[in-house]
């Protein structure tokens, strides 16, 4: 029988190449493991459960918030707030920094963002749902109290980033900058198993994801783009959950765009807690991730917690293609 890496087993073996490492990391990607399996739990039995259905309220996006949201939300923070390893948390869910209370005995010198619950339009309809999150480092000092300056850091200033998908099964992927691993949640042990070592997507694929609902509110070069892949016959697939739409593209190769429109003209998603934390997974898998105006997403300068971006993302020979359409057909007054 093959040897199973538990994922506290993986990250306790990682944490041994880090000389500097003091168990903090360690110890915050395990209670996000343990957040992770509470929700899991949730959203498999949200059938079953009355927590299915709108909230009613509306969250920092605007987003009219389901009740599967709130409890995602919670449970993540409450695992964080008792392990003592995270200063504070950007949640889509929020509109202000969430700062934790300081456990006795724990400094705490990481920050979390976090979407606790992407896609949750799909709940109601049994579609897949995920977590994705990511870590910064604080700027802060021990003594003071987290703040904006924490979170107005640049993707690529990111420790670790992740996701988790509640789908067919529940896998939790992520990256602390040295290659992707995933682990799938085994029922039975109760346990996050390594069952995807080291992914590396491939450079091309027969996918590709985008709202083409929107088509008619895209700039002509990205329409342009997508009629290319509908010349080169490729597949759309785009189930409306960031997480369920990488995860496929970050296995087959695919390229997923979420361009500007008239109603979105910076973009839908959130650069902070889904393109940032998405885009460093794609890159340490070997793909690319830019804007729709070709800035590395990673690259960003971040002035607000609940800013907006545009990305295109995916097989970095797709997202090459993409780029020459936008140079060839944008033209130099459009804006993004
Ligand atoms: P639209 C879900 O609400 C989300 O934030 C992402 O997970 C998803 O890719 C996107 O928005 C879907 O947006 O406008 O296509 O419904």
């Amino acid at each position: 029988m093959k040897k199973i890496t538990t994922l506290d087993e993986f990250i306790i073996k990682s944490q041994k190449s880090y000389n500097d490492a003091t168990g903090q990391l360690t110890r915050l990607l395990r209670d996000i493991g343990i957040a992770s399996k509470i929700i899991n739990r949730e959203v498999n039995m949200a059938g079953l459960v009355n927590i299915l259905g709108v909230h009613g309220d509306e969250n920092a996006s605007g987003d009219k918030v389901q009740k599967l949201d709130i409890f995602a939300n919670e449970r993540m923070i409450d695992c964080l707030q008792n392990s003592g390893e995270c200063a504070a948390i950007v949640s889509e869910e929020n509109k202000e920094i969430i700062i934790l209370d300081k456990v006795k005995g724990k400094d705490p010198q990481y920050v979390l963002v976090m979407d606790p619950l992407d896609g949750s339009s799909n709940i109601d309809v049994n579609v897949s749902v995920g977590t994705i999150f990511g870590i910064y480092k604080r700027k802060s000092n021990v003594s003071q109290d987290p703040g904006k300056e924490d979170f107005l850091q640049k993707g690529a200033d990111l420790v670790a980033s992740g996701y988790v998908l509640y789908g067919t099964s529940t896998i939790l992927v992520y990256t602390t900058g040295n290659g992707v691993n995933g682990f799938t949640l085994d029922p039975s042990l109760g346990e996050f198993c390594l069952s995807h070592p080291d992914i590396k997507m491939p450079d091309r694929g027969n996918y590709y994801s985008v709202n083409q609902g929107y088509y008619l509110k895209f700039d002509v070069e990205i329409r342009r783009f997508i009629d290319q892949c509908n010349d080169d016959n490729l597949r759309l697939r785009y189930i409306g959950s960031m997480v369920s739409d990488l995860h496929r593209i970050l296995f087959q190769g695919g390229i997923f765009l979420y361009p500007n429109t008239r109603k979105y003209p910076h973009g839908k998603l959130r650069l902070l807690y889904e393109c940032n934390p998405m885009a460093m997974i794609i890159e340490q898998a070997g793909g690319i991730a830019i804007t729709c105006k070709l800035d590395r997403v990673l690259e960003l300068d971040v002035h607000d917690i609940h800013q907006r971006s545009t990305i295109a993302l995916g097989s970095a020979a797709m997202v090459d293609d993409m780029k020459a359409f936008v140079a060839r057909y944008s033209s130099p007054s459009t804006s993004f």
